[in-house]
């Protein structure tokens, strides 16, 4: 499919880039050792909060291959989503805008429907126009990114669609509220890993890794699907974990007292359980336990094609990146699942690893996915875009403490954001009610200090980096879209008004 512009293009660029690289690696010495251009690694976790060994978020959660992922390179320990949903989180990093400048926040639009967007050069075609293969299978878009014809247009080879594989023929945790959806289930459930999506899509990518050519750089995508919910697992992984209540999140359960109602309305009407049905029906810590399994289970996943990258003698010009598209809650501010804008629900793990990264790095400053673009087009030597609104995050990969001039920016519809600087995090919904959590003493981000008037120097700081740009929903915007209309203060959930007397569902 790539045509031959593209491909001398790419060897004009690769001609550039292995000088550059050359020059890079032997500083001083006299002699450029050229090397070609880095292939790219590409791996995204569906639904993967922080969970995550070396990240903290759960100080049981095992996941040694990701960890000694990080070690061999670098890790961002407080970066974001731009949107903490699926389809806006993705199409954000994909094409390198803000949801607030594409206007897409909900499950639809796919955003090539959108006209503006219809041209859009996404980041796999940025680099199969330099001259790169590119593959993927599992979920990198969310949806058919435009059916099995038009999805040649975004990569090039397509391989499992991965996701939920092996299930039982019926709901393993019975009823649920709010509609009884089919996803939301979990648990203990015997079947062969070797049926799982995921499975498949790591036996897949190990293929490509090993069949790949040897003169032509490759962007190779996996996307894994768990622990996005249904999380079913078999039993070596639930093994890993107590059934007992440390697998349980740290949580208060006075802390939505001081959060404002308007924080209720981001996630008002959802197929995800409450903590309070959590807790009558017995289900906590079997959602909890199921997720660290998944989770686990995800990890050994990637540890199969990382060791694979390593048997092909590819670890060594592969740069590999591992994202998560946005966190999950699984009880912590009464709620699981996405649809916030705290920590809970923005934090991810983002990994950077290979040629010109670092190694060991912890990097404490913000960090957003939105980064990844300019990143990978940086450390590949591709050409610079103007038009991409994430910042390279080249000076941390090479310095973990170097300085970085801007916050996380986390939306979730238009006129609800969050910042999170290297210390605080700030929230600020459509009605003017805001947020102010300082992670110094407060991690969990239970005591709201919005109100408190020592804290006006900091609000002002973070209420400055409020995006600009703030659209309302794209044509064809559905699926956990809220609007708000101010003079009559009236919030619209999926299309139904919401009066500030109406009862929270449950
Ligand atoms: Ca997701
Ligand atoms: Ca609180």
């Amino acid at each position: 499919m790539r045509s031959a512009f593209g491909c001398c293009l790419g060897l004009i660029a690769w001609l550039a880039c292995a000088a550059h690289v050359g020059a890079v690696d032997s500083p001083g010495s006299g002699r450029a050792t050229a090397r070609p251009r880095p292939n790219v690694l590409f791996i995204a976790i569906d639904d993967q909060n922080d969970w995550i060994g070396h990240l903290g978020g759960h100080p049981l959660a095992k996941t040694p291959h990701l960890d000694r992922l990080a070690a061999r390179g670098t890790t961002f320990l407080n970066a974001h989503c731009q949107a903490p949903l699926c389809n806006p989180s993705r199409t954000s990093l994909l094409v390198g805008l803000r949801p607030t400048t594409t206007g897409i926040y909900g499950l639809a639009p796919w955003f090539r429907d959108v006209p503006a967007f219809k041209k859009r050069v996404t980041l796999p075609q940025q680099f199969r126009g330099e001259g790169y293969r590119t593959l993927t299978a599992g979920k990198i878009f969310h949806g058919g990114a435009g059916g099995p014809r038009g999805r040649t247009e975004e990569f090039e080879s397509w391989g499992p669609g991965g996701g939920i594989g092996a299930k039982p023929s019926a709901k393993l945790i019975g009823e649920t509220p709010m509609g009884n959806h089919p996803a939301m289930d979990w648990g203990l459930f015997p079947h062969r890993d070797e049926d799982k999506g995921d499975y498949q899509v790591a036996s897949w990518a190990i293929e490509q890794l090993r069949s790949a050519p040897k003169d032509e750089p490759f962007f190779l995508a996996a996307g894994f699907f768990l622990p996005h919910v249904p999380c079913y697992a078999t039993q070596q992984w639930f093994d890993l974990y107590p059934d007992d209540d440390r697998v349980l999140p740290v949580m208060r359960d006075d802390d939505r007292d001081d959060t404002p109602r308007f924080a209720w309305y981001l996630h008002w009407n959802l197929p995800e359980p409450r903590l309070k049905w959590l807790r009558e029906a017995n289900q906590w810590r079997n959602l909890a336990r199921s997720y660290l399994a998944c989770t686990s289970f995800v990890d050994a996943q990637i540890g199969r094609v990382l060791v694979a990258l390593e048997e092909t003698g590819l670890a060594e010009n592969t740069i590999v990146v591992v994202w998560g598209d946005h966190g999950w809650h699984i009880g912590e501010k009464s709620i699981t699942g996405k649809n916030s804008l705290w920590d809970d629900g923005t934090r991810v793990p983002l990994i950077f690893a290979g040629p010109g990264v670092s190694k060991g790095g912890r990097v404490t400053q913000p960090a957003e996915l939105l980064d990844i673009y300019p990143t990978l087009v940086e450390l590949c030597g591709l050409p610079p875009r103007d038009d991409l609104e994430g910042i390279s995050l080249g000076p941390q990969l090479r310095e973990a403490a170097a300085p970085r001039a801007r916050p996380a920016i986390t939306s979730h519809n238009q006129g609800n954001h969050s910042v999170r600087s290297e210390r605080w995090r700030y929230i600020r919904y459509a009605d003017g009610s805001e947020e102010l959590y300082d992670h110094l003493v407060d991690a969990h981000e239970w005591v709201n200090l919005a109100s408190d008037p020592g804290q006006t120097a900091v609000l002002e700081e973070h209420r400055r980096w409020l995006p600009k740009i703030d659209l309302p929903p794209a044509p064809g915007s559905a699926q956990r879209v809220l609007t708000y209309d101010a003079t009559r203060d009236e919030a619209t959930w999926e299309g139904r008004v919401v009066t500030r007397t109406d009862a929270i569902p449950e």
